[in-house]
């Protein structure tokens, strides 16, 4: 038996801008995980920065701050069993472009040419990346 998990799921500003919430919504409630809490964010630097504070100092790190605080992000609660690898499965890797068909990032998402990968979701990478970023985001 697996542990019941939570999780973050931000939709970025790129999701939202492009009408694909509904999408996105949709996809991860047909899997079965569960509405805790959702929200839209105008997310600061502040916030921003402790987000991605593993990314620091990377060639991309800068461009996607500024990309994350260039529009509202809805930021969600997510639950289940394996929510945590289950969500990221759901969104797909990193790089849109070869992201499997099927995945949020691989039907919706591809490269524009940009210094950082947009890629219209956010999934929390572990259970400790998950307790400390639903705590900023929530808390
Ligand atoms: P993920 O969002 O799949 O966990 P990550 O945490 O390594 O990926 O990086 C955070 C975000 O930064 C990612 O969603 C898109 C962007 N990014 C990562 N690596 C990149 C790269 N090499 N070039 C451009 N953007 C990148
Ligand atoms: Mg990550």
């Amino acid at each position: 038996m697996s542990v019941l998990e939570e999780t973050l799921v931000l939709i970025k500003p790129d999701g939202v801008v492009r009408n694909l919430t509904g999408d996105i919504l949709k996809r991860i409630e047909a899997k079965g995980y569960k509405l805790v809490d959702i929200k839209l964010v105008d997310a600061d630097r502040e916030l921003l920065s402790q987000h991605y504070a593993e990314h620091e100092g990377k060639a991309f790190y800068e461009p996607l701050i500024e990309f994350m605080e260039s529009g509202p992000i809805v930021a969600i609660r997510l639950a289940g069993n394996r929510v945590i690898e289950g969500f990221r499965a759901l969104a797909g890797t990193t790089d849109p472009t070869t992201a499997a068909p099927g995945t949020i990032r691989g039907d919706l998402g591809r490269d524009w040419g940009l210094a950082v990968q947009q890629n219209l979701v956010h999934g929390s990478d572990s259970a400790e990346s998950a307790d400390r970023e639903l705590t900023l985001w929530f808390d």
